[in-house]
């Protein structure tokens, strides 16, 4: 058990930099065993006092220190693994520092590291410590110049900013100097050596100025870095179109990685991807990975502005750059490939992980104000919930004073680290409203449930909403206060058409009623007729929301709501309804056949969008009906979903063949977003037919996956397979395998389809594959394609009854704690919700939390999220 109890950082302590650094040289000599670096920089006190100089360095073994030119004699400076400390230094000066350090040996993949022979950086959050002695915090920005030699067999040296010179050097040896003239925090620093091979296109901005563009990629695999290359132009122009913002240096270039611990990271000019979000081609790559692709590029693209020239002042601003660039890349996807499909599935996504997050013991708002490992603070919450913020924002204050906003925090903030405070007093001038509310989004934890209720009055054709809303206590805050929740309201008439009503004298389809107490009344009139209530549309709001509608207008609206994401959302609801009755006991057989009919009628439509039908298909997920069940029972959820499904599938029959032989793509491969829908709808409806029973399934499944021209329908057809087991699902993963063996993106998926198979055997099949020679803990994808696959999206056989799932759980995560402790504590969120389950799970799972707190030599990573599940601070 740890002795001492690791201290918090608080957003309440903030202090100013001691000590700046406004220029800085650095030069690397690479060698894999031993980097030299040599750091000159121009350091300059910070107001007026006597404190001594404190840089953070971490795993650096030190060759020299020297305050302008002066080598310091040991006395003269402390180095203890954490910080340099000069406890005497000039008001400016010169500090020169030399150390050593191990790329090859660090598999943490922090700092400086090597993937597959090329030296490649992280340093967000606090990588660069294990770089060179620096105040690493993001509100110290410096301009930097990098110097790299290496042997010549590392052909590219690349980093941020532009080349001014490079050539070769005796020995076999090659130099190249980088020069970065914005200044920037140190987390944003980035450097790649090795061989490569380079895509290149260029770009004309909108004040004509030419960009060179280059995507560096494993040898042989530039032409799958097109559709990349694509996304990014796409992006370029997008944002100087949707926000009037250029791109500043005259290159800008994109490496892929294989070992790296997330997608993708915003170096400024040198983003640096997992290779999994990057190279793509028809074989190789499903369109879910060309759309998140799409979507990464964006992302990593877009932070230029919103993260690298205007950054954060301290780390509890994460969302400052996190929620707004995944605001903006939500809405460049929305542009790309349709707003309603990309909204569904981006409320999808922020209900599985956020929404979750909210319910369990580590809920934090998007603007936290304490942590340990700040690593730990990559969450949903300030992703996802930090982008719905600002959605909710831009809603509130209509688009035209958002974009004031934006412009005006664009030019005021420029080349500094800031607030979210600030960022928010940029949208108070341009909308002329006090915020000060609005503000609680930010600091308060929690996903507030509202309830509506409607009462229509026939003689004053008026309506009546009563809305009411109240958020959950979470850990350390147990009261919580109103937010104002923007709710989009529409009606429409018992035919779904829809019916115009009037808000304050003025005739409308539609209102934003901003809830801005506990409770509120609001009356609408013009009402000809008993309406259905479409409320929460586009799910203007990340609460949950309750209404009194009977089942009968879910059905209305399912037919035909005009807004899609609420017609989506009345098929989840029907469904979620069916499958926690049939869990708890009470199966609704009329219903289900009811509910099985008009999915029938809804995909009948023929104006709809495939991928919309796609989504409607789709049941929700068993850890979003874990969340709506209490306690949770797992097993019982996955038999009632199953139980529907099976009714669906024998339901809809001859709809789903229909739509498997009648969507088969015949013309070329194209992954936009018409091409990607078909294919999605086609292996909706097999997945669905995967579920029914009869014994000519599993030779359209074979003949699915056989037949597949790309690898979405091959994992189409694989998946559908694993479902229904046996033989045929054997062959096809062994024919898979023998196919891609030398593709590891490839064989990421051959891991994970087979760590989502519910059947009883998968939890062992799951621990053999972690002895297969294929299988590698040190590279985070392959780690994730098996362990988190299975612990996240396979509750079936995670939550097994004796515990198995949880114990293997545990076990991956203190043995990839030893080498990677960011990935380790990633992979402690699944136990994390012990309290949310039924006795017997939880106890199994909080004992297995329990077994890795009392573990010898933990991470701070996974100390803190274990001691905070267990809802402990210390663990003795
Ligand atoms: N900013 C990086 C995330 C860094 C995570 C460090 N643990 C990627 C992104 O959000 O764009
Ligand atoms: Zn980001």
């Amino acid at each position: 058990m740890r002795t001492e109890t690791p201290q918090p950082i608080r957003l309440s302590d903030y202090r100013p930099p001691a000590y700046l650094v406004d220029e800085v040289h650095l030069s690397f000599d690479l060698q894999p065993n031993a980097t030299r670096v040599k750091a000159r920089l121009q350091v300059r006190r910070n107001g007026d006092h006597a404190e001594p100089l404190r840089f953070n360095g971490e795993r650096l073994k030190p060759v020299s220190v020297a305050v302008d030119g002066r080598v310091l004699a040991e006395t003269e400076r402390t180095i203890d693994g954490e910080f340099l400390t000069i406890p005497d230094v000039p008001g400016r000066f010169v500090l020169e520092t030399e150390v050593e350090i191990d790329p090859e040996n660090n598999k943490a993949l922090e700092g400086l590291y090597m993937s597959g022979g090329r030296f490649c950086t992280q340093c967000e959050a606090e990588g660069f410590r294990k770089i060179t002695f620096w105040p690493d915090r993001p509100d110290v920005l410096s301009r930097f110049t990098v110097r790299i030699e290496a042997d010549r067999r590392f052909q590219h040296l690349l980093s941020n900013g532009n080349l001014m010179e490079a050539g070769d050097l005796p020995g076999g040896r090659h130099y190249a100097v980088w020069n970065d003239p914005f200044p920037k925090p140190c987390y944003l620093f980035a450097l790649v050596a090795g061989e490569l091979d380079v895509l290149e296109d260029r770009l004309v901005t909108m004040s004509g100025r030419t960009v060179e563009l280059k995507i560096f990629v494993d040898p042989g695999m530039a032409p799958r870095a097109a559709y990349a290359m694509d996304a990014l132009k796409r992006s370029m122009k997008w944002d100087e179109e949707a926000f009037g913002r250029e791109y500043d240096l005259d290159l800008f270039m994109i490496v892929a990685v294989r070992d790296f611990n997330f997608g993708a990271m915003e170096n400024k000019g040198l983003n640096i991807f997992n290779s999994s979000l990057l190279l793509a081609d028809p074989a190789t790559a499903t369109d879910m990975d060309y759309e998140r692709i799409e979507s990464v590029v964006a992302h990593e693209y877009f932070h230029n502005w919103t993260g690298d020239r205007i950054t954060c002042r301290d780390w509890f601003q994460l969302c400052l750059k996190e929620g707004l660039t995944v605001f903006r890349d939500q809405s460049f996807s929305g542009d790309m490939r349709g707003h309603a499909v990309q909204r569904i599935k981006d409320v999808k996504a922020l209900r599985a992980r956020q929404f979750a997050e909210d319910q369990g013991p580590l809920a934090h708002p998007v603007r936290p104000s304490s942590y340990l490992k700040i690593d730990n603070f990559y969450t949903a919450t300030i992703y996802e919930k930090g982008s719905e913020v600002i959605r909710m924002l831009k809603t509130l204050i209509g688009p035209e004073a958002f974009r004031q906003g934006m412009d005006a925090y664009f030019e005021r903030w420029d080349g500094q680290a800031t607030t979210v405070e600030a960022f928010i007093a940029c949208f108070e001038e341009a909308s002329g409203r006090d915020l000060a509310d609005f503000f609680a989004w930010y600091e308060q934890a929690g996903t507030p449930k509202v309830t509506l209720k409607s009462r229509y009055d026939e003689a004053a054709r008026t309506l009546e909403l009563e809305l009411a809303q109240e958020t959950p206590p979470t850990p350390g805050q147990p009261t919580k206060r109103p937010l104002p929740i923007p709710v989009t309201v529409g009606l429409l008439d018992q035919e779904g058409r829809t019916l115009a009503f009037e808000r304050d004298g003025q005739a409308v389809d539609e209102t934003v009623v901003v809830l801005d107490a506990a409770r509120a009344k609001v009356t609408l009139s013009g009402v000809d007729s008993r309406p259905v209530v479409s409320a929460l549309r586009g799910f203007s709001a990340p609460v949950l929301l309750e209404t009194d509608a009977p089942a009968k207008d879910r059905y209305v609206q399912l037919a035909g709501d005009p807004d899609l994401f609420n017609r989506w959302e009345a098929g989840q609801d029907l469904a979620r309804a069916l499958i926690l009755a049939r869990a708890g006991g009470k199966p609704d057989e009329v219903n289900e056949e009811r509910y099985a009919e008009a999915v029938g009628r809804a995909l009948a439509d023929q104006a709809a969008d495939p991928a919309f039908k796609a989504l409607l298909l789709t049941l929700p997920s068993e850890s979003d009906l874990a969340l709506a069940m209490k306690p949770a029972d797992p097993a019982a959820l996955h038999e009632a979903r199953e139980a529907l499904r099976v009714r669906l599938a024998l339901h809809l029959n001859g709809e789903l063949r229909h739509l498997h032989t009648g969507l088969q793509d015949l013309g070329e491969f194209s992954p936009d977003a018409a091409g990607a829908g078909r294919r999605a709808l086609r292996n909706a409806a097999l997945e669905l037919m995967a579920a029914n029973p009869r014994s000519d399934i599993a030779d359209i499944a074979e003949g699915h996956y056989r037949a597949a021209a790309n690898m979405t329908d091959a994992m189409g057809g694989l998946s559908a397979l694993m479902q229904i087991g046996g033989q045929a699902y054997e062959a096809a993963l062994e024919d898979f395998y023998t196919r891609w063996k030398s593709e590891p993106l490839v064989i990421d998926k051959w891991f994970a389809v087979q760590a989502r198979d519910p059947s009883e055997t998968a939890l062992g099949r799951v621990m053999g594959l972690t002895a297969h020679p294929a299988f590698d803990a040190k590279n985070p994808n392959r780690l994730r394609a098996l362990v988190s696959s299975f612990a996240n999206f396979n509750p079936a056989r995670f939550h097994d009854p004796s515990g198995a799932g949880y114990r293997f759980l545990a076990d991956q995560i203190l043995a990839v704690d030893g080498f990677n402790p960011m990935i380790a504590a990633r992979l402690v969120d699944p136990l994390g919700g012990w309290r949310r389950y039924t006795p017997e799970l939880g106890a199994l799972m909080k004992a297995e939390l329990q077994r890795i707190l009392a573990t010898k030599g933990l991470s701070k990573n996974v100390y803190e999220l274990t001691s905070r599940a267990l809802g402990e601070d210390g663990g003795g």
